[in-house]
């Protein structure tokens, strides 16, 4: 199943949707005269404009009906009730280049001459260029809001654990040595700024098991969490099954080993199982704590061991039928 926002419609500037409206226009002048012509442009621009943007507003899925993880990612990532308020004037600004369309019509009915055809033609069109022109802040915003809403992955109900931790811990460097995901990996936090959803196969056909990256977390409050934050909270909320927790006991992240254990205590809903994972092991370490399991990202070996304490905790009959090592 698609995310309710992969197909949302590229968002034009206010300049583009008048100069696409004008250039049609133009193309009708060409082949009509006299007032027939400054009607047919007329009503070719207004098209063109209230076209897009009711293809803009029905682009975009109705937010009261999205099923759940999609409708908290949405909130999370944008601000809904705004981005609703928007597409309500883009909505009004449509009708009202057909109403002044409608207007202009009958003016040129009524035209007595070429010239006042003409005259009222341009007034047409510099109404429909301010009007449009004002509309430019909301069109930018519904821009931004597509960027941030078609950037949420899809989501299934596959198992799934969810790999979580303070920043640059190594959750990304994990996920690319396990599956075929491909988030960035970088020495600065917040590296990963949505949820990134990787898969393992089972025996099983038409099944698999799901692994979502969440982006860094931080020690702090809840409001004044960032919406790459928002994201992980949701995750660990709605869509995991089992949390890997990942530390980075080297403290190379640039979170203390302190810190990272009350976050974990602070955001990890009580019911979900968690796995306490040590990464970069390669480097030196706090070894007075204990983890369940040690690894370093970057070693093979390593890897398919946490990989094979995913697949027990997720699909523990499968595991028990594999050959023993
Ligand atoms: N030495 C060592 N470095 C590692 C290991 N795993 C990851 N790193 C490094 O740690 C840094 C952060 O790795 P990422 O995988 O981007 O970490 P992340 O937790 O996804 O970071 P954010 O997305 O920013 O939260 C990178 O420079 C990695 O190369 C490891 O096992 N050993
Ligand atoms: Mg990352």
């Amino acid at each position: 199943m698609a995310t309710p926002f992969e197909d949302l419609p590229f968002v034009d500037s206010a300049e583009d949707l008048l100069d696409t409206a004008f250039s049609s226009a133009a193309r009708a002048a060409e082949s009509n005269s006299g007032v027939d012509s400054q009607r047919a442009q007329t009503q070719r621009a207004a098209n063109s404009l209230s076209g897009s943007l009711e293809n803009l507003v029905s682009g975009f899925p109705s937010f009261t009906h999205l099923d759940p993880p999609y409708d908290e990612l949405a909130d999370a990532v944008v601000d809904v009730d705004e981005v609703r308020r928007v597409l309500g004037r883009v909505d009004g600004v449509s009708s009202q280049i057909q109403s002044v369309a409608a207007e202009t019509q009958r003016e040129l009915a009524d035209a007595d001459s070429s010239q006042e055809a003409v005259d009222s033609r341009k007034r047409a069109f510099a109404r429909f260029d301010s009007i449009v022109s004002e509309l430019e802040t909301d069109l930018q915003l519904l821009a931004e809001a597509r960027e941030a809403l078609i950037a949420i992955p899809e989501v299934s109900d596959d198992p799934t654990v969810a790999l979580a931790g303070a920043p640059n811990v190594g959750k990304s460097t994990i996920l690319r040595e396990m599956t075929a995901a491909d988030p960035d990996v970088d020495t600065y936090s917040f590296t990963t700024q949505n949820l990134v959803v990787g898969h393992l196969d089972v025996d099983t056909p038409g099944e698999r098991l799901q692994i979502v990256e969440t982006p860094g977390l931080l020690d702090r409050d809840t409001e004044e969490r960032n919406r790459m934050e928002r994201q992980s909270l949701i995750a660990l909320e709605q869509v995991a099954d089992v949390v890997f927790w990942i530390y980075d006991a080297s403290e190379s992240c640039g979170y203390t080993m302190e810190t990272q254990r009350r976050l974990r205590s602070d955001v990890v809903p009580p019911e979900l199982p968690v796995l306490e994972v040590a990464n970069k092991a390669d480097l030196e370490f706090q070894r007075d704590v204990d983890f369940d399991v040690e690894i370093s990202a970057e070693d093979e070996e390593d890897v398919s061991r946490l990989e094979k304490e995913i697949r027990s905790r997720l699909q523990p009959e499968a595991v028990e039928r594999l050959p023993d090592e």
